[in-house]
């Protein structure tokens, strides 16, 4: 089995590549944001502000990556999840694209191992059961496609993601 999920911190996965709920602007924040900035140090801010002068604001659904600092994983994949506006704004899909470009951009940087947090969950209020399924679902569909990731550990802080997630990696 190459999903994996465990009840922990992100930032102290030994993994390729983390990656981080962050906000359009990549300038920090709170929840997993702020733990990984804490974490890596500025280094990590220093090279998200120089993605900012070059390529603006990252997008919902999109990703970018930098080192990850003082982390023991390589790099920190930066991605930003919907806000939950009640489910008709295509937030299932942008959280979907989320997952596939975060997973694009670790292949691009050769990385076989990574770790998600449960995004979007927290301040952005995406129904964490809605949250898990499409977690899973888009996963699972890109590495049966993409050999080259060897292993995807979804990092759960809280129980109620762990046991959601649990249940669909067993079916
Ligand atoms: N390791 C793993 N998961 C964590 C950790 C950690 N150290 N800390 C929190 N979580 P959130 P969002 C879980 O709010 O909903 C930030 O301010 C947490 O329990 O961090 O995508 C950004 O800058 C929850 O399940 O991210 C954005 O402005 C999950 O991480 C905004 O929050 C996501 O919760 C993004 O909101």
């Amino acid at each position: 089995m190459n999903l994996e999920v465990i009840k922990g911190d992100i930032t102290k996965q030994k993994v390729d590549a983390i990656v981080n709920a962050a906000n359009g602007s990549l300038m920090g924040g709170g929840g997993v944001d702020g733990a990984i900035h804490r974490a890596g140090g500025p280094q990590i801010l220093e090279e998200c502000k120089e993605i900012v002068a070059n390529q603006g604001r990252c997008p919902t659904g999109e990703a970018v990556i930098t080192s990850a600092g003082k982390m023991p994983a390589k790099y920190v994949i930066h991605t930003v999840g919907p806000v939950w506006h009640g489910g008709k704004n295509n937030e299932e899909e942008k959280l979907a694209k989320c997952y596939t470009n975060s997973l694009k951009l670790a292949v691009q940087n050769h990385c076989k191992t990574v770790a998600f947090p449960n995004i979007s969950t927290g301040v952005y209020h995406f129904p964490k059961e809605k949250a898990a399924e499409v977690a899973v679902t888009t996963v699972r569909e890109f590495v049966s496609k993409n050999k080259e990731i060897e292993k995807v550990i979804f990092v759960c802080f809280d129980e109620e993601n762990f046991k959601l997630i649990i249940s669909l990696l067993r079916k």
